[in-house]
């Protein structure tokens, strides 16, 4: 296949490794035009993979079957928008990113469009290699009624980087994610601490739990608090020793996701009249500290 991967961070190099030693013909497009991007990533059993691939070349742009966008949630809507004119109108277009919103703020799509979200996990080392410390599981899934007939895609992606599965209702899917996100994301970043740390803050879990339960019971994905409680119980005692993305932007000074998170989560909420002060309480808790640095023009 021809494919282009959208961001070449730490996810980013995952996929372009992968993909690479499956034999596509792949590229990846920094917002920097470069004429080759480096992939330097280091597996979960300590292999490395380092290679030099093409970037930013247009015609491999136009030939692409597959636009993978691993890019925060903040910068897909504009980045997509730049590249449409030059995609053809097949090409299949996956979001992977943290957090929901993203669709609505795109334009109305001839190609495809999939949404995912994976829990792989990999971090850029003080060398600059990207170290992938937990091979994890991908679900995608269609966005758009012409999407639905390419779940054949699911195996392409599952061959580069297992696990990779293909889920009819995505959009239920990334509603569990979100749940996740809204708790752990936020009280990382709020408390400073690992995801495992957060335990000790049990009563404001729960009442996070509850408010997203409410909300995803209005939108029409039915779960329950005891569930959400179960469900992000498990993923901070899984993911116990790992610093948050929103912890790791806090720390390098990078804008957050929260706008997708517990921001998205706060305008549904809004649409259906429910009062969710717990997410409101942490989304501008975040807000603030990413005010202080962007005051300071970091
Ligand atoms: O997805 C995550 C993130 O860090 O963004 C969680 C689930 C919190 C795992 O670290």
């Amino acid at each position: 296949m021809n494919i282009t991967v959208l961001g070449c961070g730490a996810i980013g190099q995952l996929w372009l490794a992968g993909l690479f030693q499956q034999g596509h013909t792949l590229q990846g497009w920094l917002r920097v035009p470069q004429p080759f991007c480096t992939v330097d990533v280091v597996s979960p059993l300590g292999e490395t993979f380092q290679h030099q691939l093409p970037a930013n070349n247009t015609a491999l742009l136009a030939e692409s079957d597959l636009l993978l966008v691993t890019l925060k949630a903040w910068q897909v809507s504009d980045a997509i928008r730049s590249l449409l004119p030059q995609l053809k109108a097949d090409c299949a277009i996956l979001l992977l990113h943290n957090g929901l919103g993203t669709r609505e703020e795109l334009p109305a799509l001839t190609q495809p469009l999939l949404q995912g979200i994976t829990t792989h996990a990999a971090y850029r080392g003080g060398d600059g290699s990207i170290i992938h410390v937990y091979s994890g599981t991908t679900r995608i899934g269609p966005l758009t009624a012409n999407a639905q007939s390419i779940s054949s895609i699911a195996e392409v992606l599952h061959d580069a980087l297992p696990d990779v599965a293909w889920h009819d209702n995505i959009a239920a899917t990334c509603w569990i994610k979100l749940a996740s996100n809204c708790i752990i994301n936020p009280l990382t970043a709020v408390y400073e601490c690992t995801n495992g740390e957060i335990e000790r803050f049990s009563s404001e879990i729960e009442e996070l739990c509850r408010e997203v339960a409410a909300v995803m019971d209005r939108e029409g994905f039915h779960t329950s608090y005891e569930s959400l409680l179960l469900y992000v119980g498990q993923i901070i005692r899984n993911t116990a020793g790992n610093t948050s993305s929103m912890l790791q932007d806090i720390r390098a000074q990078r804008h957050t996701e929260i706008d997708y998170i517990n921001g998205y989560l706060l305008r549904r909420a809004r649409a259906h009249g429910i009062n969710v002060p717990a997410n409101q309480r942490l989304y501008e808790l975040v807000k603030q500290k990413e005010n202080r640095y962007d005051r300071l023009g970091t």
